[in-house]
Formats: structure tokens, C-alpha cells, sequence
């Protein structure tokens, strides 16, 4: 058998995508609250008040206000995240599905805001805390095991406004007392924890707007990056002292770049997007050190860093002990006129001639995924886990009532093929969580009908709907995957 006898099969999850309940049982704002929906046109706003006027901006995850803006919630706009697919109140419902498709583990988030309603209280909310030892309960209970990311997309409004979107490192200490609290809270009941969701979105998404983004975007998204990674590894170094058998781990945005041509400046140009998109992070986080192109990057834009010799050394004593992404696609880098340009998930580039692309322009490449955990292993050397992976499409109800997913089962199926290669070829990987499990709203478009699921929730773009939990044939597709632990893929 190809897979490793524990094997992590399961699905992955966030907070504010799932749970709704956004101002219940104490829990404060978050920025995701404040974002409206959007579209595969329209991008989601974040709705604020400037001089006590309502206005709105485009915002994507992790990016912050405008300066002295105060986020506020708009009556006449609509906010997917505030309902969601009601989690909050399902969560039985839903473990037990996941369960009867034979989950080893479920990857889900804490909202920051259930458990410090603004982030800078002393104490917890007890109501916050309890939410989530009743979800790793039910986990537990079918024997599931919870993997937990500590920040997805969703830091508290309040300190997000103070301290301007991780501009200041007091964030560090407030990023660390809200991880302290949670590895002693859930110590025994929580083995798998994931510092920052998609860490390196950070950088990576100011190439997707526009080719020249200003210096001081940069100077914002290194030092944001900085204080990041000290409280990433703050934070690993806590966990094992609390919980030597804590696993801790970073999480990637995993995209992979091909250069367009042979022109050896293009095959240049594909090396340094690796660097700044994806080795940066992960060297930092995985090796516990900055690496040497990184004052090149600096150089490049101008960019000067508060970085103090305490921070160096909590770098070298928090390294992860396991290397996580998300891969959905690949990207075509190249220094030439392109005609047509396509881009998803922070990230834009030439058009691939070889691929085909999803309804929201996101380009399926089953063989990219091989390449990265290959290059990766190579790099790191320490156990890897797939946490992201999935195809957002249109799903309709058929005439006999069901949803017929062949084209996601199609997906799955290529992907697991290639995680299969990869483990011949040597690489330690331990688990895969395909992405929105269940149904959820869409972190980039704000969309329900973009969809990932192996359960159908029935809840529209404009929040119509029952709520309705539904298996599609993806969901029995994926219950014979795990029972034969990945043999049987037909
Ligand atoms: C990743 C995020 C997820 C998730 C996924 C799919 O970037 O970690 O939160 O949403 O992408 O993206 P989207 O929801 O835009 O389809």
C-alpha cells in the first residue's frame, strides 16, 4: 500500500467560513464580519466609517483599514460570514457525517474573537472556550482527530484598527497569549495545531492587483510577515514545553510557478517568484532563519525591517515540526508581452496552454502538486501534510434530487494519484484535508455557489435557503478512498 498505515484522510474547514453565529455568546468582530460578499467580478468590500461616514473599500483576507477608519457593519449590506452554513449550531450534524465518511481528521479554526472578543483582554471568554471543547468532544468521540489552525484569516477588528494589520509588535504578545491559552485549554484533547493560515498570502498578493505595487506595500507586508513569524515561533516553542507531544505546524499558500519560456530570464524570474512567494516563509519557519536572498527582496523595494536580536533567536527555537499547504493550481511566470493573463488565489500570471481552468479561472494540475511536495520534502526534510485541495464549481441538483460531482470526484482523484507518486518518491507526507469538506463560504469571493463540498448545504449567494445538509456522490467516492486508504479511487 502506498499510504502510511496512520494516514490523515480528512477535510478542512475555517471559522468564519462555517459557524455564522457572529455576535453570539460573546464573541466580538472580527475583519471577516466586515466583509461583504463579492463575486467572480465584483471583489468583497470591507465595509468601515471614516469621519462617522459609512463607506466601503475592496478588501481581500488578511489585508486591513484604511488609515483611522473604524470598521462598521452596514444595514443595507449583506455579510455571508455572519450566518454562514451555521456550524455554530450544526456542528453534530456535521462531525457525524464526516464520521460516516470515515474521517481520521477534521481541520478546522478558532475564531481569535470567541476567545478574546477584542484580542487585548486578561481573561477568556468562558462561553468561546467551551464552544470549542464541545466540537473536539464530538470529534473525539468517533475518534477524529481535531487539527487546528489558530489564525485563518481572521483577526480581530479591534486590534486590526489599533495596531494597523500587524504593524506593531505588541500584536506578538497578543497573537502569543491567545495561543497559550488555547494549548492549555485543550491539552489532551488537540495533538495537530497550524500557526497561520496561508502565512505567505501576505506577499504574494500584492503581485495579483497590479505589476507595480508602491514600496510602502511592501515595507507593510515584510514587517506584518516579521512580527508573523516571531509569534509563529513563540508560539511552537510554548506548545512543546506545555505538550511535548504537541505537533505544531506552518501552513502555505502552495502555488506552483513554471516559467512561460527557456528564455533564461524567465527561468530567473520563475526562481525568484519561488523565492519571495513560497521559500521565504517557509524557510524562516521550517530551517528558523531568514534566508540569504532575503535582502535582495529588502533591497528590491526599499523595505527596512525592525527586526531585534531576541526576535532572530525566538526564530531558531520555534521551528515547525511539520510543513503544511493549500494547493489548488499552478502559475506561468514569465518576462515576455502575454496576451492573456489569468489569475486565482493570489496569484496571476500567462495562460498554460496545457491545462484546463475552473469556472473561477483556477488551472487544474494534478502533476504541480507531485513537483511541489517533491521540491519541498527535498527542502525541509520533515513530515508534510496536503491541508487545502479542491475544486470550487457549480453544483446543481439533479432530476432524481441528488448532486452528480463526477468532476470533483475527477479532481480528487488526480490529486490523490499524484500525493501517491510522491510518497514512492520518498516524501513523509501524513495527511490530507480536502478543502471545504462540507460547503462554505467562499474566502475570496464571498460566494456560497462556489462550492467545495462533500455535503451540500442548501443556503444561496444572497442567504436564501434551509440550511439543509445533503451527501453528494463525492461523499461516497471519498468514504471508499479512505476505507481502502487510497487503493480504491474508482
Ligand atoms: C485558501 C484559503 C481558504 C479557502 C480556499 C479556497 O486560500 O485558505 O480559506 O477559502 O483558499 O478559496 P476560495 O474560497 O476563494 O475559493
Amino acid at each position: 500500500m502506498t499510504f502510511p498505515k496512520n494516514f490523515l484522510w480528512g477535510g478542512a474547514t475555517a471559522a468564519n467560513q462555517i459557524e455564522g453565529a457572529y455576535d453570539v455568546d460573546g464573541k466580538g468582530l472580527s475583519v471577516t464580519d466586515i466583509t461583504t460578499a463579492g463575486s467572480l467580478k465584483a471583489p468583497r468590500m470591507l465595509t468601515y466609517k471614516l469621519n462617522g461616514k459609512l463607506e466601503k473599500t475592496p478588501g481581500v483576507p488578511g489585508a486591513g483599514l484604511p488609515e483611522g477608519a473604524v470598521g462598521a457593519i452596514d444595514p443595507n449590506e449583506y455579510y455571508p460570514n455572519h450566518v454562514a452554513i451555521d456550524f455554530y449550531h450544526h456542528y453534530k450534524e456535521d462531525i457525524k457525517l464526516f464520521a460516516e465518511m470515515g474521517f481520521k481528521t477534521f481541520r478546522l479554526s478558532i475564531a481569535w474573537t470567541r476567545i478574546f472578543p477584542k484580542g487585548d483582554e486578561d481573561q477568556p471568554n468562558q462561553a468561546g472556550l467551551d464552544f470549542y471543547r464541545r466540537v473536539f468532544e464530538e470529534c473525539k468521540k468517533y475518534g477524529i482527530e481535531p487539527l487546528v489552525t489558530i489564525s485563518h484569516y481572521e483577526d480581530p477588528l479591534y486590534l486590526s484598527e489599533k495596531y494597523h494589520d500587524w504593524q506593531d509588535r505588541k500584536m506578538i504578545d497578543m497573537y502569543v497569549k491567545y495561543a497559550k491559552t488555547l494549548f492549555e485549554e485543550y491539552k489532551g484533547l488537540v495533538k495537530y495545531w497550524l500557526t497561520f493560515n496561508e502565512i505567505n498570502t501576505a506577499v504574494m498578493f500584492l503581485d495579483m492587483f497590479s505589476d507595480e505595487q508602491a514600496d510602502s506595500a511592501y515595507q507593510h507586508a515584510y514587517q506584518k510577515l516579521h512580527y508573523q513569524f516571531v509569534a509563529s515561533a513563540r508560539a511552537v516553542k510554548l506548545a512543546h514545553e506545555i505538550d511535548p507531544n504537541y505537533v505544531v505546524g506552518n501552513m502555505i499558500c502552495g502555488i506552483v510557478d513554471y516559467p512561460l519560456t527557456p528564455d533564461p530570464k524567465d527561468i530567473l524570474a520563475n526562481r525568484h517568484a519561488w523565492e519571495k512567494n513560497i521559500f521565504y516563509c517557509g524557510d524562516v519557519q521550517c530551517k528558523g532563519k531568514y534566508p540569504t536572498f532575503a535582502k535582495r527582496l529588502w533591497q528590491e523595494h526599499n523595505v527596512h525591517l525592525d527586526i531585534t536580536e531576541q526576535d532572530l533567536k525566538d526564530l531558531a527555537a520555534g521551528k515547525v515540526d511539520m510543513y503544511t499547504f493549500s494547493y489548488y493550481m499552478s502559475n506561468v511566470i514569465t518576462t515576455h508581452e502575454v496576451k492573456e493573463k489569468v489569475g486565482g488565489n493570489f496569484a496571476a500570471g500567462a495562460k498554460n496552454p496545457y491545462l484546463n481552468y475552473s469556472e473561477w479561472g483556477w488551472a487544474t494540475d494534478p502533476d504541480g502538486l507531485q513537483y511541489y511536495l517533491e521540491v519541498m520534502y527535498d527542502r525541509y526534510e520533515i513530515p508534510m501534510m496536503v491541508v487545502e485541495n479542491g475544486l470550487g464549481a457549480v453544483d446543481q441538483i439533479a432530476a432524481d434530487g441528488k448532486i452528480h460531482d463526477d468532476y470533483r470526484i475527477a479532481y480528487l482523484k488526480q490529486h490523490v494519484e499524484a500525493m501517491q507518486k510522491a510518497i514512492d518518491d520518498g516524501v513523509d507526507l501524513i495527511g490530507y484535508t480536502t478543502w471545504g469538506c462540507i460547503d462554505l463560504v467562499s474566502a475570496g469571493t464571498g460566494q456560497m455557489s462556489k462550492r467545495y463540498g462533500f455535503i451540500y448545504v442548501d443556503r444561496d449567494d444572497d442567504g436564501n435557503g434551509s440550511l439543509k445538509r445533503m451527501p453528494k456522490d463525492s461523499f461516497y467516492w471519498y468514504k471508499k478512498v479512505i476505507a481502502s486508504n487510497g487503493d480504491d479511487l474508482a
